[in-house]
């Protein structure tokens, strides 16, 4: 398997890549390739996507307003993070709040309770109301270079367990970076307020992609890291606090991470996640999904 292989199986149209068998090693291949190249591979790939959706990227123009660039301005300065300059409706978000607080724990250690099942999350206004929003699919595919394409879409509900209880690593609480797939950005949206006691996204900005080779070589891997070996290298995690319904385009090829919940606390986020391919990890949802999530978002 070689870098050619890799390039051409990303200049594939979504459908093409979901119906051939996914190959885990494929998958792999593709997250080694990152780090060996120091996150230059995914650049090169995604260029090569843009090159053939030229005319596209002009197009996304109408769709933006004066305030959105400025967030497109911040992605490019943080290395892919920037909050969204409004908020969403709070009924909304908290009509999805509430269905979350009925799901029921999972007997395993984890803190957080999760779904993404399309048919149970096509019901609620919040989902609804972002994927057919013209400005963030414009801004995700002005930052991709490309026709997005929205992948996964996943709520969850974070909750307080006693530290000995909480696995820091699967769920998501060390610093780590994720690459599921060649480029994305993730929208957060905080489904209810989040403070510091609430277990706030932190990152550290321009660890991303083409900023990788300036990382020092104790980081040139995959796997989790710990924040103190950051701040002993002198890194300076951002935290993100928000009122309810507020949103941020994350590109989570930068380090980052969840934090805990103190006692009687909860955190509430909902998930959408923007890929420039859909090759790389296993798609949660069916063909026939993805053509219905991705209508509604589309932009023609
Ligand atoms: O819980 C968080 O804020 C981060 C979760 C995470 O690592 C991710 O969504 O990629
Ligand atoms: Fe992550």
């Amino acid at each position: 398997m070689d870098e050619e292989f890799l390039t051409s199986l990303c200049t594939l149209e979504w459908r093409e890549i979901i119906r051939r068998p996914w190959r885990e090693s494929e998958y792999l291949y593709m997250r080694s390739l990152f780090v060996r190249s120091s996150g230059m591979s995914c650049i090169g790939i995604n260029k090569r996507i843009s090159s053939y959706q030229k005319s596209y990227v002009t197009f996304l123009d109408r769709h933006l307003l004066e305030e959105d660039y400025n967030v497109i301005r911040e992605l490019s300065c943080t290395g892919g993070y920037a909050r969204l300059p409004y908020a969403l409706d709070p009924v909304d978000c908290l009509e999805l709040k509430q269905f979350l607080d009925k799901v029921a724990r999972t007997n395993g250690p984890s803190t957080r309770q999760m779904i993404s099942a399309w048919p149970q999350l096509r019901n609620f206004k919040v989902v609804n109301s972002i994927l057919t929003s013209a400005r963030i699919k414009a801004i995700a595919d002005r930052y991709l270079g490309c026709n997005s394409l929205i992948n996964l879409i996943v709520a969850w509900r974070t909750e307080w367990l006693p530290r000995n209880k909480v696995n820091m690593d699967s769920d998501a609480m060390m610093f780590h970076f994720d690459c599921d797939h060649n480029r994305f950005l993730k929208l957060f949206v905080y489904l209810d307020d989040v403070d510091e006691t609430c277990g706030p996204h932190v990152f550290i900005p321009r660890t991303s992609a083409e900023y990788r080779n300036e990382l020092p070589a104790v980081f040139q891997r995959d796997g989790r890291i710990l924040s103190s070996d950051l701040l002993n290298y002198g890194y300076e995690p951002v935290v993100y606090t928000g009122s309810v319904g507020s949103c941020f385009f994350a590109d989570t090829h930068n380090l980052h991470k969840g934090t805990p919940v103190q006692m009687e606390r909860h955190r509430y986020i909902l998930q959408i996640q923007f890929v420039d391919s859909a090759f790389g990890q296993k798609i949660l949802y069916s063909e026939n999904e993805l053509s219905e999530i991705n209508a509604l978002a589309s932009l023609d």
